[in-house]
């Protein structure tokens, strides 16, 4: 029989998304089963063909379950998918919960796919989208050149933030749009947009905010070092320096990242195109000269990494310069999570 699944947090941004890829993928499951907060109980979402009603979590909800795709808070999965684990499921969790657990394996199918079968805790993790975004195109380079070290600046979507995030940009647009007066004097894009920030700690309309996720040690934020520790995870490079600075800006959906990685030795920019165009996952997308650049708004919707802009450094010539942008709620969480539990589907049934 086909693998039963489960989708724990289904009615979010990120598992709306899963749910159109359940739908558009090649189908490898049996049951599927929704689950949300309280707030969503009874709800009927379309997915894979079927109109499902979403449920509200119970340790039972998940006897005859085999894989159970959590997108939660970090505090929720920390609780529940352990419960899941006990009922008899495998977890792919795409919180920030269990990510750099050493008996946690922390999977990007296009780069470590082996380490889902290494789960002793029955818990895979799933990565942050800012990282996701930059790393399948990251490591093809590393493994042709050897990396010693990333500087990286982000341009994250509000999406990354959740409903919430889009619905608060979407809000703020609406009330400045039409007021070409806006964003000349200190304080009025503020004043118009008014106290309703949503989550974001300012403005995000007509603005860029040099800030995401919770403050962490020494100034840096939860975010910059997510990048930093699961780069290094995932590369297999412990000692890695990572140095990132993350920006939010009024994107709805597309994280994007501007990379200077540098190499063990001499790198040439057309050979590492070569590299990029034959790598899983990544679209080339690098002629300045017609227009044509990785942008959000191309991006949106699709599955893989977009990286142009690629240049060698003009001060080190083993270093490269490239811009990468990719939809932060495909290949940064749904997509690289359904990736993940068909690999375990595959597993589990040996097809
Ligand atoms: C953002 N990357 O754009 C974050 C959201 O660790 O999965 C995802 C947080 C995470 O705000």
């Amino acid at each position: 029989a086909l693998p039963t699944l489960a989708v724990v947090g289904a009615t979010g941004a990120v598992g709306t998304v899963l749910c159109q890829l359940l739908s558009a993928r090649r189908n490898v499951w049996g049951e599927i089963k929704l689950f949300a907060s309280a707030r969503s109980d009874g709800r009927q979402v379309r997915c894979r063909g079927e109109e499902l009603t979403v449920q509200t979590l119970t340790p039972e909800a998940f006897d005859g379950v085999d894989v159970a795709m959590f997108d939660v808070p970090d505090e929720v999965a920390a609780h529940w998918a352990p419960i899941a684990v006990t009922r008899g499921a495998v977890v792919v969790d795409n919180s920030g919960a269990f990510r750099m657990e050493r008996d946690v394996p922390l999977v990007v199918p296009e780069i470590n796919p082996g380490q889902t079968r290494h789960r002793p805790r029955g818990i895979i993790a799933n990565g942050n989208c800012t990282t996701l975004a930059m790393i399948v195109a990251v490591a093809p380079l590393h493994r042709e050149y050897g990396l010693r070290e990333l500087v990286l600046a982000s341009y994250q979507a509000a999406s990354g933030a959740g409903q919430a995030g889009v619905d608060a940009l979407h809000t703020q647009l609406g009330k400045i749009a039409g007021d070409r007066t806006l964003g000349s004097r200190p304080g009025d894009v503020r004043q118009a947009v008014g106290d309703d920030l949503g989550p974001f700690p300012a403005p995000l309309a007509l603005n860029v905010v040099p800030w995401a996720g919770l403050l962490a040690d020494d100034g840096w934020s939860a975010e910059e070092m997510k990048v930093r520790n699961e780069s290094r995870k995932i590369l297999g490079l412990p000692d890695l320096k990572v140095s990132a600075t993350c920006v939010r800006v009024p994107v709805v959906t597309g994280h994007s990242v501007a990379v200077h990685a540098v190499f063990a030795a001499e790198v040439d920019a057309e050979s590492a195109r070569e590299v990029l165009r034959n790598a899983p996952g990544v679209i080339m997308v690098d002629d300045p000269a017609t227009g044509e650049f990785p942008m959000p708004i191309d991006a949106v919707g699709t599955d893989p990494s977009w990286v142009g802009r690629l240049r060698r450094a003009l001060d080190d010539p083993r270093a490269l310069d490239f811009f990468v942008t990719g939809d932060n709620l495909r290949k940064g969480a749904a997509l690289n999570t359904a990736q993940i539990a068909e690999l375990v589907a595959k597993e589990l049934t040996g097809r």
